[in-house]
């Protein structure tokens, strides 16, 4: 597959796309004030009938209660894609939005028996195999996904993910939807937090994602080769730059306490980390013991020039340049690689506000969020700000357990609180006020109770400039009573609340499979996903009938075929114990939505092809005898008798 995009290709959105633009319309017309420049272009070209009412009262009252708008109907598009962390899946969940609809599962960390994710030779080379062949690792756990930007918006390249188990990073390429990289870090343990940046520090043309940034939680030994066990005092942990292109690991930074969540500035120039264990503790008792903690800010340019200079060193078999982040050794502003801002107890999540200004840490085990402002950091680093902690512009009770928080782009913060089973809405200028004195600015707007314990929040466009204040949809870890029981193991519980006016109002929910964490939410125009693939992106790829058969190497055996419905081009295969077998399979169909399955009894052989895609397995035969293979996708009236047979002699 060429790594590059926008190339011409079966692109069939455009046609299903005017269906779903039409209720994108319907939904704009009736939320006066919020048809910006962009969204009104269309509205010309609406014809359909069901528009018209909503259209009618949009003009006649003040937009009212848009709860409807949540309903998508048969036949309708939605109008945001959500990208889902999927938890200890080990996989990204596509949703549409507002419907919640589940839409797609992208495995990258864990085997998929759909895709034959883990099965395929092409999917175990990008998920990492042992010397024998089987893959290093089988579990996973996705926390925080995030995608490429370009002027501070997606641009529709990429997206990140993280796997918090084995310390993995994977990207999925945004025009097919699939995982086209892992990268295992190295010296660090409990990566959690992960965001790419925005823009280059240094270069202003580069206004686009170049890195990724990964925070990791757990302390380790430096290296983890048996040495300083017992000694946990001088266990660290790091933050990581990955390389977005490549996926190399390009630096690290060893620091006091640890990382959680990660965010980036819009400039470039900073990426922070809250941190809720400054205490370097290994228990929770110790974790907890220090009243404020800290979110760590990284000066990116200074760490890159510590960098060329050399200023490094390396652990154990990785080749990683490590920089020394700690506050021992960046006490001098004018030199420091990173800033210690001081946060109270243990906090959780921190958000860049879509206008660049702020990052805004929640306390968790505080009742507040503390805002600090961004421009203020940079003085410091610059020798202008004596004082760091005058960073923080704002620190304001929210209520109980405030976790994550997210943004409507008309200067309003959105932050769960787990304890109270809340959502608190809040003015960041005004807190700010308070803050500074006025007790008069409220800063409180709204409360909204959620079902039940809420982790991850966030709305539509929040993590981007373009923070268009339409949807927020709440994660709730709990659901209790919310559905039909299902045994001990409960569903949890995504809610969606509309935020267009100055209440939220929940619209609906639904059961997600546990445990999705993080998830972003954006408007559906920045993807152009391709729905065929393209045959000579494969250098493998079986392009016709008359190139299938069985081509004997000593014992290693390929075995070439096709499919086109409703058959494969090679009735029968024979091959003898003990030959190591290679299938290679194309799929000649050209229509997309055309999937052929291949599977083989009692071998453990079981993925797919989509249109003009080609993918390879590799297996011993072990026992002699006849295997059946068959379709296991429904393509065609004739789909149970795409069939073929491996025929294995003693
Ligand atoms: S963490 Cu899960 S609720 Cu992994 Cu993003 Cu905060
Ligand atoms: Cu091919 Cu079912
Ligand atoms: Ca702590």
């Amino acid at each position: 597959m060429k790594n590059e995009h926008g190339t011409e290709q079966h692109d069939a959105q455009d046609a299903p796309q005017d269906i779903g633009r039409r209720k994108f319309l319907n939904q704009t017309a009736a939320i006066a004030g919020l048809a910006g420049a962009g969204l009104t272009v269309g509205l010309t070209g609406c014809k359909d009938e069901s528009a018209k009412p909503a259209a009618a009262s949009a003009a006649g009252k003040p937009a009212e209660s848009h709860a409807s708008d949540a309903h998508i109907k048969p036949g309708e598009l939605d109008t945001y894609y959500g990208f889902w962390s999927g938890g200890h899946t080990g996989d990204l969940r596509v949703l549409g939005l507002p419907s919640g609809r589940e839409l797609h599962r992208i495995p990258c960390f864990v085997p998929d028996a759909l895709v034959g994710w883990g099965i395929t030779n092409e999917s175990k080379a990008i998920m990492g195999t042992k010397p024998n062949g089987d893959l290093q690792f089988t579990v996973g756990d996705t926390h925080h996904v995030h995608c490429s930007y370009k002027d501070g918006n997606y641009d529709g390249r990429y997206a990140w993910i993280n796997d918090k188990i084995n310390s993995r990073i994977a990207r999925i390429r945004l025009d097919y939807f699939v995982c086209d990289k892992i990268t295992l870090l190295p010296n660090v343990q409990g990566f959690h937090g992960i965001f790419p940046d925005k823009a280059d520090p240094v270069d202003p043309s580069i206004n686009y994602t170049t890195r990724v940034f990964c925070g990791s939680e757990f302390h380790a030994p430096l290296p983890n080769d048996g040495r300083d066990i017992g000694n946990d005092g001088a266990h660290r942990a790091m933050f990581t730059c990955v390389d977005a292109e490549t996926m190399d690991v390009r630096w690290q930074v060893v620091i006091d306490g640890n990382c959680d969540l990660c965010a980036t500035s819009y400039d470039g120039k900073l990426a922070a980390c809250n941190q809720y264990n400054t205490e370097n503790g290994q228990r929770f008792e110790m974790m907890m013991s220090a009243e404020r903690d800290a979110c760590i800010f990284f000066n990116i340019a200074r760490i890159e020039q510590a960098v060329k200079d050399g200023k490094f060193k390396t652990y154990g078999d990785s080749k990683v340049p490590v920089v020394d982040g700690t506050k021992a050794a960046n006490s001098d502003p004018k030199t420091a690689l990173t800033a210690y801002v001081s946060v109270p107890k243990n906090p959780h999540g921190v958000n860049a506000s879509p206008d660049g200004k702020y990052f805004i840490c929640a306390g968790k085990l505080s009742p507040t969020a503390t805002v600090i402002e961004l421009a203020k950091v940079l003085d410091w680093f610059e020798g202008k700000l004596p004082e760091l902690d005058k960073a923080i512009v704002a620190e304001v009770e929210l209520g109980l357990g405030p976790l994550h928080t997210a943004f409507d782009g008309r200067g309003n913060a959105y932050t769960t609180l787990f304890l109270d089973s809340q959502v608190v809405k809040w003015n960041v200028e005004k807190s700010i006020q308070f803050y500074a004195g006025d007790t008069n600015a409220k800063y409180v707007v709204d409360r909204l109770d959620v079902q039940y314990q809420p982790g991850h929040i966030n709305a539509s466009q929040s993590e981007t400039r373009f923070a268009d204040g339409k949807w927020l949809a709440v994660g709730c870890k709990f659901s209790k009573d919310r559905f039909l029981p299902v045994g001990p193991l409960h569903a949890e519980n995504e809610q969606l609340i509309d935020i267009s006016g100055e209440k939220m109002k929940l619209v609906h929910e639904h059961p997600v499979r546990p445990e999705p964490h993080d998830f972003v939410i954006f408007k559906r125009e920045l993807l152009r996903p391709k729905q065929t693939y393209n045959i000579d992106d494969f250098p493998n790829a079986v392009k016709a009938f008359d190139q299938s058969g069985v081509v004997r190497d000593g014992n290693k055996v390929t075995v070439k075929m096709v499919s086109q419905a409703p058959m494969f081009s090679l009735r029968d295969f024979t091959v003898k114990v003990g030959d190591e077998v290679t299938i290679i399979l194309t799929n000649l169909d050209t229509i997309e939505d055309l999937t052929h399955g291949f599977a083989i009894h009692h071998h453990n052989i079981n993925f797919i092809v989509n249109p003009q895609e080609t993918k390879s397995v590799t297996f011993k035969a072990e026992k002699p005898g006849v295997f059946w293979c068959y379709c296991t996708h429904f393509c065609h009236a004739l789909h149970l008798e795409m069939r073929s047979r491996m025929i294995v002699e003693a």
